[in-house]
């Protein structure tokens, strides 16, 4: 490989989940070097070099960097994968990846979980505002139960970079309303089968427990 691959963030962020279980599928070595956003790491001048923008994860591919987790995981799988079905060359089946990569930024993680669900977790909100939130997260849910009546993974037929990113934040959704088979049966076994790969215990499940300690108990005062 030669390049050495330096990751920023710590696992309790699900984009840095997302490069963690890519850099995992393509067996790559890299060093994780923390940066806690609870700690306000992300404001330091060091970081904001590497990145204005203030975000974890970030990057470090021989001293360059990338920001955004989409930006990352298909930086490595188009220059590291030994073919292209992880991030596949074919443009349409390529597209579908990058739509369901857009889909899990725009609407998933900042409208979904930082809008709504975050307003939840910082103060305590009405009961009418978590039911909004709720209904959020199954109209996200029913989406993607209609991408997986097209196909077995997210965007195609085979396992994705489409799959790592939505895993990480569906896994969190998953703690808010849980995904149950009688209402997305395709959407349940996606998770199973997802929670089957090699890495998921390192690359999701840890940092996902951290957030589950964290969110379980505030949950408990609202109704479902
Ligand atoms: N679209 C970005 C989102 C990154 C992001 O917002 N990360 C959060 C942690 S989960 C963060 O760094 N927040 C700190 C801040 O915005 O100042 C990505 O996928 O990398």
């Amino acid at each position: 490989m030669g390049e050495k691959l330096v990751l920023y963030g710590f696992e309790r962020s699900p984009p840095v989940r997302a490069v963690l279980l890519t850099l995992n599928a393509l067996n790559l070595e890299f060093e994780l070097i923390p940066v806690d956003t609870f700690k306000g790491e992300q404001n330091s001048e060091e970081h904001l070099k590497k990145n204005p923008a203030h975000t974890i994860p970030v990057l470090e591919v021989d001293g360059k960097y990338i920001s955004d987790s989409h930006a990352i995981i298909a930086f490595l799988a188009s220059k590291y994968g030994k073919d292209d079905s992880l991030y596949p060359k074919d443009l349409y089946q390529r597209a579908i990846v990058d739509q369901r990569l857009h889909y899990e930024n725009g609407v998933i993680f900042n409208e979904t979980m930082k809008q709504r669900l975050r307003a939840l977790f910082s103060s305590e909100q009405p009961q009418a505002a978590a039911e909004e939130a709720f209904k959020a997260v199954r109209d996200v849910y029913t989406v993607l139960e209609t991408y997986l009546n097209q196909n077995k993974y997210m965007a195609t037929d085979h396992l994705t970079i489409a799959d790592f990113s939505l895993l990480t934040t569906v896994t969190v959704l998953n703690l808010v309303v849980p995904v149950v088979a009688d209402k997305w049966p395709k959407l349940t076994a996606w998770l199973e089968n997802m929670k089957q790969l090699p890495y998921y215990e390192k690359a999701n499940a840890k940092g996902l427990k951290a957030t589950e300690d964290v969110i379980k108990p505030i949950l408990a005062k609202y109704k479902a």
